[in-house]
C-alpha cells in the first residue's frame, strides 16, 4: 500500500491528496505525523488536569505515582475525563436541539416567517405526547409545544418525556439502575458538578451519571433535535442523491455547507434557487449555484432536498483544495481550525455564522432565525462575488460521484417494508422471526485520521450486509458507504447475503438505510422501540438481534451516542483505543462486562473491521438463540 491508500481508500481523497502534497498545503493526516508521538498518559486517561493542585498524572506501570495530589487514583481519573467527555458530546447534540426548538417558538410567535409547521401529523404526535390537547388552531398547538419542549432543557422534577417512549422494561432498568434522564440541562450539570476535585471517588458511579447524561441526549436532546427538525424542516421521504468531490461542478459557483444545525443550511438550499442569485451567477460567468455539504449538515439537505453531499468529516480540508469552493459557510461542530489556514491558500472564502463558533479575522455574518433567509442570501452572494476570483489553473475536481438513497426515518423503513398503504413494523419483524434477516446493525460515527478513512465503514457493513444484517447508517458512516456504492438498492445483488437480497429486492430498497446526521441516530432508538411493540422479537430493546458501531469515531459525541446505546440495552463495539481509559483496568473492564449487570448491555473495542462485523454478528445469534428463534436462514 503507498503511502496515499494508507490515508484513504477514497480515490478521490487520494487525488486531492496528491494535490496537496504536490502544492505543500498541510492537511490533517500532516499534522497527525507531526503529533507523534501523542501523549501516552493521554492515551490510557491518567492525566488530570480537573484542578490546579494538577496537572496530575499516574504511572502506568506501577513504580511511580499511583495518586494525584488530591489522591485520586487511575479509576477516579480516567472515569472522571471519560465521564466529561459525555457531558461534552450531549451537550453539543443538546444544545442543538434547544436551537431548534427556539427556532420552533419563534415561529409560532411569529418572529420568524422563513420557517413553517411542514408536518403537522408529527406535531400533533408530538402535542399528544405532551399532554398538549391537539382540537385547537395550530398556532396554538405550536406554541404550547415549544414551550414545553424548552422547558424539557431546565426541567427541575419528573422525567423526560420522550423516555416513554421505550418499551416498559427497558423504562424499569433506568428506574432500577437509577438512571432515568430528568432535566437535559441538569445531566450535563450535574455530570460536571460531580467531575470536579474531591466529589465522585466512585468510577460505577460517574460512569452512572454519565449514563443518565448521555440518556438525556439520545432520548432527549438529540430526538427533540431530530422531531422538530422534521416538524419545521419537513420528514424526510426517500430521495436520490449523489456523493463524493466529483459533487462539486467546475462551471458553477461552488457553496458548501459544513457543520450541523440545519436550520441554516436550509435556508442555503432555499437561496441557492433563489431567481435573482441564479441570474447574478450568470452574469458573473457560471452556469449556476451549486450547493453541496460537508458531515452532517450535509446529511439533513440530503435527506429532505437530495441535496449533493461533497464529503465526509475527513474531507472538509480536501473540499477546498480542489481549488473549486467559492464559499464554505459552517455553524457548529466538527470544523476543523485548519480551515482557514487552508482557505487561505486558495480563493475560498470561508464564513462562520454562529455566535459560539468563530475564529479570529475569519469574516462572520451571523445567522438569526429571524433573518435566516436574508443571511443565507447574503452569503451566497458573497460566494458568486468570489467566483471571478477562482484560479482555474489551480482547479482540479476528481471524477468520482456516487448515487445514493437516503430520507429513511422510522416512518418510512417500516411504511416501504409493510407495503405502501400499511405503515407496519411486522413484516420487518416477520423477517428477524423467520431469519430471512440474522439482524440488525447501527453502523454510525466519524472518521479518525489514525486509521484509513473509510476503510473501516465499508470493510465492516460489507461484511454485515453479506450476512443478511440490515444496516442502518448516520453521520460520516453513512457518508462513507454511500461513497463506495453501498446505498443504491443494486448493491443488495451486488453485496448482501441471499435473505437481505430478497428483502431489498421484493421492496426496493438498499441493504444499507440512511438515516440521516448524528442527532438522528434516535431514530434507531424509535425504530427498535416499534420493533418491541410490535411483538415476537422480547421485552426489551435489549431482547433485539442487534448491535451498534462507530468504526471510525473521533467525536466526544460519539462517546455520548455509545453511552446511550448501550444505556438502551444495544451492544456496541467502538473502534480506535478504548475511550482513553485503558490506564483503568476496572474501568475498562466495568465497561466491557460490569454494565451487562446494570443495562443488559456492554461495550466492546476492537480495532479490526472484520472482527468487529464478527463480533457484532456472534451477539446477533446470541440473541436469537435467547429468543428461541431459528438460526439465520441462509447461514
Ligand atoms: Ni454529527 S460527529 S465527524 S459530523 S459523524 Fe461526522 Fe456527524 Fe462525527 Fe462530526
Ligand atoms: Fe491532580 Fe486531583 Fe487536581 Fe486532578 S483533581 S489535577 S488528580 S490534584
Amino acid at each position: 500500500m503507498s503511502d496515499i491508500e494508507q490515508k484513504s481508500i477514497d480515490t478521490a481523497a487520494q487525488e486531492v491528496l496528491k494535490k496537496a502534497e504536490a502544492e505543500n498545503i498541510q492537511t490533517v493526516w500532516d499534522r497527525l505525523e507531526s503529533q507523534q508521538p501523542q501523549c501516552g498518559f493521554g492515551m490510557l486517561g491518567l492525566c488530570c488536569t480537573v484542578c490546579n493542585m494538577g496537572p496530575c498524572r499516574i504511572d502506568p506501570f506501577g513504580e511511580g505515582a499511583q495518586a494525584g495530589v488530591c489522591g485520586a487514583n487511575a479509576d477516579t481519573i480516567a472515569a472522571r475525563n471519560l465521564a466529561r467527555k459525555i457531558a461534552a458530546g450531549a451537550s453539543a447534540h443538546s444544545d442543538h436541539g434547544r436551537d431548534v426548538a427556539h427556532t420552533l417558538m419563534l415561529l409560532s410567535a411569529g418572529h420568524t416567517h422563513d420557517y413553517e409547521v411542514l408536518d403537522v401529523e408529527k406535531l400533533k404526535t408530538l402535542a399528544v405526547e405532551f399532554g398538549i390537547d391537539i382540537n385547537k388552531p395550530k398556532e396554538q398547538i405550536t406554541q404550547e409545544l415549544a414551550e414545553k419542549l424548552l422547558r424539557e432543557f431546565g426541567r427541575q422534577e419528573g422525567e423526560l418525556v420522550f423516555t416513554k417512549r421505550a418499551p416498559k422494561k427497558r423504562q424499569q432498568t433506568w428506574q432500577n439502575s437509577g438512571i432515568t434522564p430528568r432535566g437535559i440541562d441538569r445531566e450535563i450539570v450535574e455530570t460536571l458538578h460531580t467531575t470536579n476535585v474531591g466529589v465522585d471517588n466512585d468510577y460505577k458511579n460517574l460512569i452512572k451519571t454519565g449514563l443518565r447524561c448521555a440518556l438525556s441526549d439520545g432520548w432527549g436532546g438529540s430526538m427533540l433535535a431530530t422531531d422538530v427538525q422534521d416538524i419545521i424542516l419537513g420528514s424526510p421521504q426517500p430521495i436520490r442523491g449523489k456523493v463524493n468531490l466529483g459533487v462539486l461542478k467546475e462551471n458553477c459557483v461552488n457553496i458548501v455547507v459544513h457543520g450541523h444545525e440545519p436550520i441554516l443550511s436550509e435556508m442555503a438550499v432555499k437561496a441557492s434557487n433563489d431567481p435573482e442569485l441564479v441570474k447574478l451567477a450568470r452574469e458573473k460567468g457560471a452556469a449556476g449555484i451549486n450547493l453541496a455539504g460537508i458531515c452532517c449538515t450535509a446529511n439533513e439537505v440530503l435527506m429532505r432536498h437530495g441535496i449533493a453531499v461533497a464529503g465526509n468529516f475527513l474531507q472538509q480540508e480536501l473540499a477546498i483544495i480542489t481549488g473549486a469552493v467559492e464559499v464554505m459557510m459552517v455553524d457548529v461542530q466538527c470544523i476543523m481550525p485548519a480551515l482557514k489556514e487552508v482557505a487561505s491558500c486558495f480563493h475560498t472564502k470561508l464564513i462562520t455564522t454562529n455566535p459560539k463558533a468563530r475564529f479570529p479575522g475569519v469574516e462572520h455574518i451571523e445567522f438569526h432565525p429571524d433573518k435566516a433567509y436574508e443571511v443565507a442570501k447574503q452569503i451566497i452572494k458573497l460566494g458568486i462575488d468570489n467566483f471571478v476570483n477562482r484560479n482555474k489553473e489551480r482547479v482540479n475536481i476528481p471524477k468520482q460521484e456516487m448515487d445514493l438513497v437516503a430520507g429513511f426515518t422510522k416512518e418510512i423503513v417500516f411504511q416501504i417494508l409493510g407495503g405502501r398503504y400499511r405503515a407496519t413494523y411486522r413484516p420487518l419483524n416477520e423477517a428477524i422471526i423467520s431469519g430471512r434477516l440474522r439482524g440488525l446493525a447501527g453502523v454510525v460515527g466519524c472518521n479518525n485520521p489514525k486509521q484509513t478513512h473509510d476503510l473501516f465503514h465499508t470493510t465492516l457493513v460489507k461484511e454485515l450486509i453479506k450476512k443478511d444484517v440490515l444496516v442502518l447508517q448516520t453521520g460520516c458512516s453513512a457518508i462513507a458507504c454511500a461513497k463506495q456504492g453501498l446505498l443504491i438498492p443494486e448493491a443488495a445483488k451486488l453485496y448482501a447475503g441471499r435473505g437481505l437480497q430478497e428483502i431489498c429486492e421484493a421492496v426496493g430498497i438498499p441493504p444499507v438505510l440512511h438515516l440521516g446526521s448524528c442527532v438522528d441516530n434516535s431514530r434507531i432508538l424509535t425504530a427498535a422501540s416499534h420493533i418491541i411493540e410490535e411483538g415476537g422479537l422480547g421485552q426489551d430493546l435489549s431482547d433485539i438481534p442487534a448491535a451498534g458501531c462507530a468504526p471510525e469515531w473521533m467525536s466526544e459525541k460519539a462517546i455520548t451516542i455509545g453511552f446511550y446505546f448501550v444505556a438502551s440495552g444495544v451492544y456496541t463495539v467502538f473502534g480506535a483505543s478504548p475511550f482513553a481509559t485503558l490506564g483503568s483496568h476496572n474501568l475498562t473492564d466495568y465497561l466491557t462486562k460490569g454494565l451487562e449487570g446494570v443495562v443488559g448491555a456492554r461495550f466492546e473495542f476492537c480495532d479490526d473491521p472484520i472482527k468487529m462485523a464478527e463480533l457484532m454478528i456472534a451477539h446477533i445469534d446470541k440473541k436469537r438463540k435467547a429468543l428461541n428463534l431459528k438460526p439465520a436462514m441462509y447461514e
